[in-house]
């Protein structure tokens, strides 16, 4: 494949609300997100994709857009945003804004107008049934729980919504919208963002009366459409949300001949430790067996014909290291290792603002203390169909979106330096410990083993382009692979727990990286060793 900029990239993901407030309001904003430029070039990630931050009424923390061509005042102006854009620039920083139109919010100045007659203009602009309240078209059930179809007394019809009812979903099928969406596409990339993260891109192409919402017939022609109209000629990084993928849909989406996106984001290694056919929130362990094979899949099936996104974490999963490292003693060297793990393999890695410096869940207590619309809606259907408090309890605890998205840690003092006014959501207790300035003066801190990976990933030819071969796929404790590339090969080996475990290699090598204090650079016998708990490494064999 023709190497493209964003393959020898990592991208760095801010949820601007939580991120850094700069005028004391206690929320996040651009201002503040400009006076990290100099975090974020020392940390080396080239790319930053920033939530949304246009005019939203919040329902979904700016995933419900009223105007996509304003920023929320919460924000900042247009003319900050534009300030960001070339300071970022000017830093070797891109933009990726996200994108989100399978749905506006009902806000939006096009569903007001929908909503009032069937006449308007905008009616076609969103998916309406006739019918009586109380009786849905079918039985499409939306993401935040609850029927996908809400009444609209106006007109006395349902309007369709796969996600809050705040959130009505376009009608990708009216010519008019995918016009009006290629324009405000346009008006972005004039203003010189490096690309777009699409949120929820594989819905756009639902049958609703069908019963089909992800996967729909006319996904890839749209979304073809969509590269001639915009971006096609601008060498820009695009990256389709694709919960419904697996690796012969990734390729479909990715394989450059086909001219659609860049690379997806799938997550079938983030399902792996719910119940199959249930939802997110019915837990069961994770099987480190099967992560291996879903990220196999991935490394191999896309090999030549798509790209691969690395990702633990974003604003809607738990904080990796309190999901599948350990939070506790070992947080350190298990964060370590996870991101061992995943920047060593093939693709476009991503960290997620916090992750960086092992930023952990929240120790909730108490359900006032939720606020995300997904976790809101989930307990109170749980409640009423009489599961018990602690058991509702123990899924938010693990899963609920809000873990992510508490204010990042800065420093040790009033709210973790995030803002001097009251944080919109509460700091997590542990930011004494763990924050930013602590990691800075710490050379074995998480953030330099970070900084090592990126600019390893710089400087490596075999990270871009060499082959992945998984090694031991039955051991139930390493996750073990080899890269290799024009006669070099890596060995990256992980104790994916705190038990130490024997691992054996018959050869030499030399350490590129380790999250355990070893004479780097000098030649190992890799035959019958013991890793230690959550040991990591990257070998350079001797060949
Ligand atoms: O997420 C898509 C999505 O399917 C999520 O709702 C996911 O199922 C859930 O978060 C798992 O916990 C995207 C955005 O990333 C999310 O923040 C938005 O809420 C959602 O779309 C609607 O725009
Ligand atoms: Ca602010």
């Amino acid at each position: 494949m023709e190497e493209k900029w964003w393959m020898r990239s990592v991208v760095y993901q801010i949820y601007p609300r939580s991120f850094c407030d700069s005028n004391q309001d206690g929320v996040g904003d651009l201002n503040g997100i400009r006076s990290k430029i100099p975090y974020l070039k020392k940390l080396g990630i080239d790319v930053i994709w920033l939530s949304p931050v246009y005019e939203s009424p919040n329902a979904d923390n700016g995933y419900d857009i009223s105007n996509y061509y304003a920023i929320s005042p919460e924000f900042g102006t247009m003319e900050e945003m534009k300030s960001l854009i070339r300071e970022c620039r000017e830093s070797g920083i891109r933009i990726v804004m996200d994108l989100v139109v399978n749905h506006t919010s009902d806000e939006h100045a096009w569903f007001l107008e929908a909503k009032k007659s069937e006449d308007s203009p905008y009616r076609d602009y969103y998916i309406w049934r006739k019918g009586e309240a109380g009786s849905p078209p079918n039985d499409l059930r939306a993401c935040f729980g609850g029927s996908a179809w809400e009444y609209s007394e106006e007109t006395g019809a349902h309007y369709l919504h796969l996600f809050g009812v705040k959130q009505p979903d376009l009608n990708w099928e009216n010519d008019a919208v995918r016009k009006e969406i290629w324009n405000m596409m346009n008006y972005w990339i004039d203003l010189g963002i490096g690309g777009f993260r699409m949120d929820v891109i594989d819905l756009i192409g639902k049958v609703p009366d069908q019963g089909i919402t992800g996967n729909g017939p006319m996904l890839h022609t749209y979304l073809q459409e969509m590269n001639r109209e915009t971006f096609g000629t601008k060498d820009l990084l695009t990256v389709g949300e694709c919960w419904g993928a697996d690796p012969e849909k990734g390729r479909m989406y990715s394989d450059p001949a086909r001219r659609e996106l860049s690379m997806i984001f799938q997550f079938e290694q983030s399902m792996l430790d719910e119940q199959p056919g249930k939802e997110k929130w019915d837990l069961r362990p994770l099987q480190l067996r099967e992560l291996k094979q879903v990220f196999t899949r991935w490394q191999t099936e896309m090999e030549g014909h798509g790209w691969n996104s690395l990702f633990w974490n974003n604003h809607d999963l738990p904080r990796i290291v309190s999901r599948w490292g350990d939070d506790g003693v070992y947080r350190v060297a298990s964060a370590k290792m996870l991101a061992t793990l995943l920047h060593g393999m093939k693709g476009t890695p991503y960290i997620y603002q916090g992750e960086e410096i092992g930023m952990t869940n929240m120790p909730f207590h108490s359900f006032t203390e939720f606020q995300d619309i997904e976790s809101l809606n989930m307990i109170q259907e749980r409640l009423e169909k009489g599961y018990l408090p602690e058991e509702i309890m123990k899924s938010l605890r693990a899963k609920s979106r809000d873990n992510a998205r508490t204010p990042m840690q800065w420093n040790s003092g009033l709210q973790a330096g995030f803002t001097e006014g009251q944080p919109w959501c509460p700091v997590n207790p542990n930011y004494r410990e763990i924050n930013a300035a602590r990691a800075l003066r710490d050379q074995d801190s998480i953030f330099y083993y970070y900084q090592k990976l990126i600019n390893l990933r710089k400087t490596e030819d075999i990270l871009i382009y060499g082959s992945y071969e998984l090694l031991l796929p039955e051991d139930e404790n390493i996750y073990a692979y080899m890269r290799a590339w024009q006669g070099k090969k890596w060995l990256i080996v992980c104790n994916f727990y705190k038990e130490p475990v024997p691992f054996s290699y018959e050869g030499t090598g030399r350490t590129i990286l380790s999250n355990y204090k070893e004479n780097s650079r000098t030649i190992q016998n890799l035959n019958n060793r013991n890793l230690r708990p959550y040991e990591a490494a990257i070998y350079e064999l001797e060949m």
